[in-house]
C-alpha cells in the first residue's frame, strides 16, 4: 500500500479537524446502524488525536469498547472518472468504516494504515458521510494483548504494557484519487559497490496491462542520475551520495506508469537512501562501518493529544535528539506515525522499528501491575490466534516501513516471556516470517530481565541481542556497586554468544526537581549516577554496540502505586525540559563538544 501523495496524477484531501464523536456505552450503535444518519447525541472530537484526555471525565479516559466518529466530506468535483480511495494512517486498535450506508473496510491493529476504494460509494461534487466505529478493547488474541475482567463494580480492561492505552483516530485520514491504472506498491533494496550505489526495484501495478513502468532517479538537486524501465530491475548510481547516520541524503525515485500513447497514467515519488546494513560477528555495520547506537526508547505521548501525531513536537523532539547527541531511537512499543519515519530518513536518525507486541509476559510486573494469575502461552491465553495476529502485525509493519533507510533493525516484540518452551515455539515461525518478508535487515526481539543470560530460549533466533536491564533500579535499587557487579557478570555471558548487543532499555525513575546528596533513587543525582554506572559496564564489553536510555521523556501510564503521574524515567520531562541527566548524557554522546 502506498501512502497518499499529491503527484502529477494523484490528488489527496485531508479529512482532519473536528469530527462528530460519541462513546457507545451500551454497545448499541452497530445494531442501531448509527452510520445511516447523523451520529445521535454526538460531541466533537479532534482528528487526529487520542480521545482519552480531551474530556475531563475518567469515564472517557478509561473507556473501552466501541467509540463512533463521523464526518462529512465533499468529494472534489474534478474527481469524476477517477479511482477514489479512503485511507486511514491508523485507528487504534481496530475499526470498521462506512461511507454513506455502505461498509467499506474493517481493520485490526492500531498502528498501521488501511484503506478502501470508495469510487462506487461517492459522487464527485457531492458530500459523503464517513462513519467509523473504533474499538480499543484488548484481549489475549490482540497485539498488544489485554483482558477484560469482571469486578464487583463491573468490567475492567487490564493490560500488561507500561503505557496508557490511548486510542481513537490519532493519525491522519485522507481521501485521495488516482487514475484507474495505478501503482500499488514499490519495494526497494539498495546496495553499495565501492563508489557506486545500486537501487533494486520491484513495482506492482493494477489495471496496468499495456502500460510501461518508467523510473527516474533524481538527486537532491533534482538532477537525473539514473533511469530505467520495467516493473523490476536495478538502477546504478555512479559516485553515490550514501545515506548515513547524521547524513540523511535522499534521492527521489519517480515511478511512472505510461500508456501506449505516452500518456502519463500514474506517477509516484519514493524517496531513497542508498545504504547497507549488516551484522558481522559482534559488530553492527551501516555502509560497512561499525555503528554504535546512542539514543532512547521513545513513546508517542503528548499531553492532551495522547498518541496523536504532532509536527511541532516531532521537530522539537528531533532537535533534542541532536542537542543531546542521540543518533537513534527505538519505536517502542509500536510502529510510529509515518511522518516520523520520513523525518528520521531526512535527518539521518537510525531507527529500530518495533511491532506492537508488548506486554506478552504474565511473569512481569507483579508489583507494578498487580498479581497476574495467568499463564502467558496457553490455549486460553496467548495462543495460535494471537500468533496469527502477531504475524499480521509484522507483515503490515514491514510492508509499511521497508523502504525507509533509517530503519536498520526489526524488533518483533518487547519483553515477551522468553524462557519457556511455549515461547520458543511461538516465536520461531515469527522470526522466519520476518526474514522471509525482508531478507535485507537483521531481526531481533527485546529480551527481559526475567530471561537472563543462560535462560532465554528465543535469543537464539535473533541476529542482534537487544536487552532491557534495570540493575540499580528494579533490582539493587540504591546499591549501584552491587548492581554494577551483577550487570557486568550477566552482560559478559551475553557477549560470549558472539552477536552484537544493544542495550535497548536502562533507566531510573526521576522526579524532576528532587535532589539528594548523597544520591538516592528518584533524585536527579541518582539518575546520573545510575547512567554512569551502566556506561562503565558497557564500555568494558566490546560486544555492546548501542545504548538507548529508557526513556526519552516522561510518559503517561495507567495509574498505580509505582507510577507518580506516569512513568518518570524520562531524561526529559513530558513537556520536554531536561533533567540533570540530559546534560550528563550530552557530555558522553556529543563527541564534538
Ligand atoms: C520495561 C518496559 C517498558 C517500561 C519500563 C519501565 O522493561 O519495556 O515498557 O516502561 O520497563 O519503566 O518499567
Amino acid at each position: 500500500m502506498l501512502r497518499p501523495q499529491d503527484t502529477a496524477t494523484r490528488e489527496r484531501k485531508p479529512l482532519i479537524g473536528l469530527w462528530k464523536f460519541r462513546l457507545d456505552n451500551a454497545g448499541e450503535g452497530r445494531a442501531a446502524e448509527w452510520f445511516k444518519r447523523p451520529l445521535p447525541y454526538a460531541r466533537e472530537m479532534a482528528v487526529s488525536a487520542s480521545f482519552n484526555d480531551i474530556a475531563t471525565d475518567a469515564a472517557v479516559r478509561d473507556y473501552f469498547g466501541d467509540v463512533w466518529y463521523q464526518t462529512t466530506a465533499r468529494v472534489p468535483r474534478g474527481w469524476s472518472e477517477r479511482r477514489i480511495v479512503l485511507h486511514f494512517e491508523a485507528a487504534t486498535h481496530r475499526a470498521t468504516v462506512w461511507v454513506n450506508d455502505v461498509e467499506v473496510v474493517s481493520h485490526e491493529g492500531g498502528y498501521t494504515p488501511f484503506e478502501a476504494e470508495v469510487t462506487e460509494q461517492v459522487q464527485p461534487g457531492e458530500v459523503a458521510r464517513i462513519t467509523v466505529v473504533v474499538n480499543n478493547t484488548l484481549s489475549f488474541q490482540t497485539i498488544p494483548p489485554g483482558v477484560i475482567e469482571d469486578t464487583p463494580d463491573g468490567k475492567r480492561q487490564r493490560y500488561w504494557h507500561d503505557f496508557f492505552n490511548y486510542a481513537g483516530i490519532h493519525r491522519p485520514v485522507w481521501l485521495y484519487a488516482t487514475g484507474k491504472t495505478y501503482l500499488e506498491d514499490i519495494t526497494l533494496v539498495t546496495g553499495l559497490d565501492d563508489t557506486d550505489g545500486s537501487v533494486e526495484y520491484q513495482t506492482k501495478a493494477s489495471n496496468a496491462d499495456g502500460a510501461e513502468v518508467r523510473l527516474i532517479l533524481r538527486d537532491a538537486n533534482g538532477a537525473e542520475v539514473a533511469t530505467g524501465t520495467g516493473s523490476t530491475g536495478t538502477l546504478t548510481v555512479a559516485n553515490v551520495h550514501r545515506w548515513a547516520p547524521s547524513d540523511g541524503y535522499l534521492y527521489d525515485l519517480e515511478v511512472q506508469l505510461v500508456g501506449e500513447d505516452s500518456e502519463l497514467l500514474d506517477s509516484y515519488h519514493q524517496s531513497v537512501g542508498v545504504r547497507t546494513v549488516a551484522v558481522d560477528g559482534t559488530r553492527f555495520l551501516i555502509n560497512g562501518e561499525p555503528f554504535y547506537f546512542t539514543g532512547f526508547g521513545k513513546h508517542e505521548d503528548i499531553a492532551v493529544i495522547g498518541k496523536g501525531h504532532n509536527d511541532a513536537y516531532m521537530l522539537h523532539d528531533f532537535e533534542l535528539l541532536k542537542w543531546i547527541g542521540a543518533n537513534s531511537f527505538r519505536t517502542s512499543h509500536y510502529p510510529y506515525a509515518q511522518d516520523v519515519l520520513d523525518y528520521a530518513d531526512r535527518q539521518g536518525i537510525v531507527i529500530i522499528d518495533e511491532t506492537p507486541a508488548v506486554g506478552m509476559n504474565m511473569g512481569l510486573g507483579g508489583g507494578i501491575f498487580g498479581a497476574q494469575g495467568y499463564t502467558t502461552f496457553s490455549p486460553e491465553t496467548i495462543n495460535d490466534d494471537t500468533r496469527r495476529a502477531h504475524a499480521q502485525a509484522i507483515r503490515e509493519l514491514v510492508a509499511r516501513d521497508k523502504n525507509h533507510p533509517s530503519v536498520v533493525l526489526w524488533s518483533i516484540a518487547n519483553e515477551p516471556e522468553s524462557d519457556t518452551e511455549g515461547a520458543e515455539r511461538y516465536f520461531k515461525p515469527l522470526f522466519e516470517l520476518t526474514r522471509e518478508l525482508d531478507p535485507t535487515r537483521p531481526v531481533g526481539f527485546v529480551n527481559v530481565m526475567l530471561a537472563p543470560y543462560g535462560k532465554c530460549r528465543v535469543s537464539q533466533f535473533s541476529d542482534v541481542l537487544m536487552l532491557n536491564r534495570y540493575y540499580g533500579w528494579y533490582v539493587y535499587a540504591g546499591d549501584l556497586k552491587a548492581a554494577e557487579m551483577a550487570w557486568e557478570q550477566e552482560l559478559k555471558g551475553w557477549a560470549s554468544e558472539g552477536k552484537p548487543i544493544i542495550i535497548t532499555e536502562y533507566g531510573a525513575d526521576t522526579y524532576p526537581g528532587l535532589h539528594a546528596l548523597p544520591a538516592q533513587p528518584w533524585s536527579e543525582e541518582y539518575q546520573i549516577d545510575y547512567l554512569d554506572m551502566n556506561h562503565r559496564v558497557f564500555d568494558r564489553i566490546d560486544a555492546v554496540v548501542g545504548e538507548q536510555v529508557w526513556n526519552f521523556a516522561d510518559f503517561a501510564t495507567s495509574s498505580g502505586a509505582m507510577r507518580v503521574g506516569g512513568n518518570k524515567k524520562g531524561v526529559f520531562t513530558r513537556d520536554r525540559q531536561p533533567k540533570a541527566a540530559a546534560h550528563a548524557l550530552r557530555r558522553r554522546w556529543r563527541k564534538d563538544l
